[in-house]
């Protein structure tokens, strides 16, 4: 009983000194359990979908795009090697021939480390012997641990044929992985997506003439009903404009807009991807653009009764989407996405955001495609956010203020889980 009086006074203790200050922080934003809001990790159940290990970690596109500035291999040889032979090229290049600096790759030396792996060996044996070794779910139970993610939103494509066949076989799986529903075929391909989604027996033209936008409706409606997804997604290019006249406005405003109303979903924009900039790298092969903040204002303002979370890639759009969420209370800040998530990014994005919106944005999330990728990618964050949020306390004493352990664990809270949970009334 004492010791809880005494916990209950430590917790509302004024934290005056900046050293201990700064432990408290980093020990609540370390130990605070997160709701990944954005991966494309899949559980074991999803079969071949679901990446592990140190091949699916070496052979990450972010790794391979590294690889080709520092090999003079050529594309064609890269990609007619299997999987195992890529993994040991990105290792020898980046890990043994080089010192292995950059973020995607330090990760993989975090992750190495966080599992008493050799970061200096001269070949994968031992790694790979060690992962063959893991109890799929066993092992997710303890990559999640030890990245303190209670939760994660996988990215889940409708018309991805071998996704959409495990779906259909109602495959049951683990409760922390949530489902979101990726429209990218739709708007940005039409053209292609239509014979998939006849396929799936949707009545649809390219012209959206007839049932069209009645046809995508009624396929959100089935695709919703079997993923329960948490929110709708999209990513779309640095040109992306709302309104606009084209195809994909007139299936955003007649069918996708619609479903996210009529379900209350709240539908994410990723903006400022352009796609297949150099396509001998496939999937490593995309770019950025700066991209309109204005387009997701007008959205935002068109569309008060949707709930939208937003994302840019160019580092130029990130203080002007700090702004238009001023403005917007139905626009929720999300992430440092790809190419921003670098230390020295997030950093500034990070105190941008805490300066212009206090606590009312989603710092971060992981895109982590390969489950172990959840360690370096939130271990690294945290370390990022702590130091920024110990700033912000420590500018808020100087001006007269200190904060208790009550209401650091109470900012972070908000902050890691909180302020999803309550844009998306589905993750419990
Ligand atoms: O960050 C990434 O890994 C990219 O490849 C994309 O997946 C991006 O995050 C996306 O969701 O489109
Ligand atoms: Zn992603």
């Amino acid at each position: 009983m004492i010791s809880l009086v005494e916990n209950q006074t430590a917790q509302t203790e004024l934290l005056t000194d900046s050293a201990k200050l700064l432990q408290h922080v980093e020990e609540v934003v370390n130990q605070m359990p997160a709701v990944d809001v954005h991966t494309h990790v899949l559980p074991p159940q999803f079969q071949s979908l679901f990446l592990y290990g140190i091949d699916d970690l070496l052979t990450y596109h972010y790794l391979i795009a590294e690889t080709f500035r520092s090999t003079e291999l050529s594309h064609a040889d890269f990609w007619a090697m299997t999987k195992t032979e890529r993994a040991d090229l990105v290792w020898q290049t980046l890990f043994v021939e080089n010192t292995p600096l950059s973020e995607a790759a330090r990760g993989i030396i975090t992750i190495l480390t966080a599992f008493d792996l050799d970061p200096r060996a001269p070949n994968l044996n031992e790694a790979r012997a060690f992962f063959a070794s893991q109890d799929p779910q066993q092992h997710v139970n303890r990559v999640l641990d030890m990245a303190r993610v209670s939760d994660l939103v996988m990215t889940n494509d409708p018309l991805h044929e071998q996704e959409t066949n495990l779906w259909e076989e109602n495959i049951s799986f683990d409760k922390r992985f949530h489902a979101s529903l990726r429209l990218d075929s739709i708007l940005n391909d039409w053209g292609n997506a239509v014979p998939l989604l006849s396929e799936q027996d949707f009545d649809v033209s390219v012209k959206l003439e007839g049932q069209t936008f009645n046809e995508v409706r009624r396929f959100l409606d089935k695709w919703i009903l079997k993923m329960s997804p948490v929110y709708l997604a999209v990513s779309l290019p640095a040109e992306f404009k709302y309104p606009d006249d084209d195809v994909r406005d007139r299936l955003f405003n007649e069918a996708i807009l619609p479903t996210a109303r009529e379900h209350g979903l709240p539908l994410a924009l990723m903006i400022g991807v352009r796609r297949g900039i150099n396509p001998a790298l496939r999937s490593a092969g995309d770019g950025m653009g700066r991209a309109d903040v204005s387009t997701v204002e007008r959205i935002s303002a068109r569309n008060p009764d949707v709930r939208f979370l937003a994302t840019f890639l160019s580092r130029e759009n990130q203080h002007e989407l700090c702004v238009a969420a001023r403005k917007f209370n139905n626009l929720m800040p999300f992430g440092c996405w790809w190419f921003l998530n670098n230390p020295s990014i997030v950093s500034e994005i990070t105190a941008e955001r805490l300066e212009l919106l206090g606590l009312s944005f989603v710092p971060q999330h992981s895109d982590a495609r390969v489950l172990e990728q959840l360690i370096y990618k939130w271990g690294h964050s945290r370390k990022v956010i702590a130091r920024q949020l110990f700033e912000m306390y420590e500018r808020l004493l100087a001006s007269g203020r200190a904060v208790t352990p009550k209401e650091i664990s109470r900012d972070v809270l908000r902050l890691f889980s909180e302020n999803f949970r309550a844009w998306t009334a589905n993750v419990r």
